[in-house]
């Protein structure tokens, strides 16, 4: 399933996952988002949505967002396009109310100053249906193939529009560096979203996870998590703590140095991508 997935995410700049989770798993995390929507003011600006409540730092939030931030096909996914221990980025729900105005086109790699089209993807997005996404209440909207863009921008540019109409539960992964918008919800409705953003291991995240899940509340989380978090290591030293691997601040038994051999050979694993960028490093 993983090759066709990463076959269609290759060509248009996305893939749709229909009904990757189910109504159970829908249902707690309903639960877990409403009481942060409660007293959750409306979008501060354009972007966010002056008709949309946005709920951040969903990875220290409870257990509900971390599980759906693990799901195994999404991660299935990542694991083939950013390099390991890629990172959580951000975490965030956005609820469309009624009478919201479509977004500005924008990609979610935009702050990362890289000429385009990027030789890989600097950052990978998901954007779960959590409620039906539909054209009349605001279902994202994307450009396919625009992850292959250079400097066009979709405002001076013929392009098709592709509305990501999902049933709740399905899920939109796409390329940071795909051109996407929020669509406006004409409909008496809202639209509920979790979307979380997964980052190489070599990029500073939107949010900072460690301060959002210190030491001690990572404690409980799953090594997969933790890794998310940023408790790990880009070989050989991005990410180091007093020049030791950050897992020791969690785990005071932990005593793999940062430069052990699984360390190193995932350094080897790297080496084939980093020689396409750079031909001078396969020397
Ligand atoms: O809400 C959506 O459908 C898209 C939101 C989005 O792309 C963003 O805020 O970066």
């Amino acid at each position: 399933m993983v090759e066709a997935d990463l076959e269609i995410f290759d060509r248009d700049g996305y893939v749709i996952l229909e009904n990757a989770i189910d109504a159970q798993q829908i249902a707690e995390l309903t639960a877990a988002i409403a009481p942060h929507e409660a007293d959750r003011p409306m979008g501060r600006n354009a972007f966010e949505g002056q008709k949309s409540q946005r709920v951040y730092s969903l990875a220290g939030k409870g257990a509900a967002f971390q599980k759906l931030a693990e799901h195994p096909r999404v991660i299935a996914l990542i694991d083939r396009l950013l390099m390991p221990n890629y990172l959580l980025s951000t975490m965030q729900s956005i609820r469309l109310h009624p009478g919201e105005k479509p977004q500005a086109w924008h990609t979610d790699d935009a702050f990362y100053f890289a000429p385009r089209p990027h030789p890989l993807p600097l950052s990978v997005s998901v954007i779960w249906a959590i409620e039906d996404f539909t054209e009349a209440n605001g279902a994202t909207e994307v450009i396919p193939g625009s992850h292959r863009w250079g400097m066009e921008h979709p405002d001076h540019q013929d392009h098709d529009i592709h509305p990501a109409v999902m049933s709740a539960g399905s899920a939109i992964v796409f390329d940071a560096a795909l051109w996407h918008r929020g669509g406006s919800n004409h409909s008496r409705g809202s639209r509920l979203a979790i979307s979380p953003q997964y980052c190489q291991p070599w990029l500073r995240p939107q949010e900072s996870q460690l301060l959002i899940v210190p030491p001690e509340a990572a404690r409980s989380c799953s090594d997969r998590m933790r890794t998310m978090l940023g408790y790990s290591i880009h070989p050989p030293f991005i990410g180091q703590v007093d020049g030791m691997h950050p897992l020791r601040l969690v785990d005071s038994g932990y005593r793999e140095h940062k430069t052990s051999d699984r360390v190193v050979a995932d350094r080897v694993l790297v080496r084939p991508v980093a020689n396409m960028i750079d031909p001078q490093l396969k020397q």
